[in-house]
């Protein structure tokens, strides 16, 4: 029989992200409130991971921490989803305040692999700061997925791995981020030549950017990778037509999924294959 993770798929919702702004994309959730009931019409619609970045009173980006343990709090009482708090951040949020994210203690936390050009902005991930955060990972109990927007970033993972050894919980699962502006294109040949380069053993999800979702979510399929869908990386459910929320989006990935044979993994599964401990 094959292994859990072969013949179902993980589906990550990144619900909110840091880059949209509320007052163009009124779907977007961005209260407390929004966020948790956004999470559980995604785990309803077959998610099992949620990626999550909060906002303030004012709606713009924060990693306050007080406001990150309430995320997390709120979203274990209301959903059986692991919890992966951004340790992205916005482009404009410092190392110290990054690194602190860990201390709301979720579940799962992304660490990205490098620094790339974000659209006019820089997203910095430099050597230092990705060592300092996975020996955080490391201290904490929390399980990493490795973000990688770029080859340089696969490589980085190699040298990761083999001078830090392995992450908690003993598995390693990298998200392919595809179709930021500076970063590697969205398609199925960039996909393909990404995976061959992945560390053995590894389990992968991919995302495209934009108009990069539906070329990147069919390839990742065919490929046997699994999903991250989410407001995050899309506001356009087709062209011309704005999503009208999250669920939609997991929707869609999960009956794509169903089709080719590989439903959703429940969270019960995902912990398992992820390596992320039960809830006490
Ligand atoms: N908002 C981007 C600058 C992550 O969450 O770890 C970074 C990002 C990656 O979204
Ligand atoms: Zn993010």
């Amino acid at each position: 029989m094959l292994p859990i993770m072969d013949n179902h798929t993980l589906i990550t919702v990144a619900p909110t992200g840091a880059e949209s702004r509320k007052s163009d994309v009124p779907a977007l959730p961005v209260t407390l409130d929004e966020l948790v009931t956004t999470a559980k019409e995604c785990q309803a619609a077959g998610a099992s991971v949620i990626h999550v970045h909060i906002r303030d009173e004012q709606a713009r980006p924060t990693l306050d921490l007080a406001r990150l343990s309430d995320t997390v709090a709120a979203l274990r009482e209301g959903t059986d989803l692991i919890v992966q708090l951004s340790t992205g951040g916005a482009v404009s949020d410092g190392f110290p305040a990054r690194l602190a994210v860990l201390d709301a203690g979720p579940d799962a936390c992304s660490l990205t692999c490098g620094t790339v050009n974000f659209g006019d902005e820089v997203f910095h991930n430099p050597w230092p700061f990705i060592r300092e955060l996975y020996a955080r990972t490391q201290e904490l109990a929390v399980v990493p997925e490795f973000e990688l927007f770029d080859f340089g970033h696969i490589a980085t993972l190699h040298r990761l791995l083999a001078e830090m050894g392995s992450p908690h919980g003993g598995h390693v699962h990298c998200d392919l981020v595809m179709g930021v502006p500076g970063g590697m294109p969205g398609n199925a040949a960039t996909l393909v030549q990404a995976v061959a380069a992945l560390p053995a053993g590894a389990t992968w999800s991919a995302t495209g950017i934009g108009r990069t979702t539906l070329p990147v979510l069919f390839a990742a399929l065919s490929a046997g990778g699994h999903l991250r869908v989410g407001m995050e990386d899309t506001t356009s459910f087709a062209r011309g037509r704005p999503v009208t929320g999250n669920a939609e989006l997991v929707e869609r990935a999960a009956t794509l999924a169903a089709l080719a044979q590989r439903p959703p993994l429940s969270c019960a599964q995902a912990r398992q294959m992820l390596g992320v401990s039960g809830r006490s």
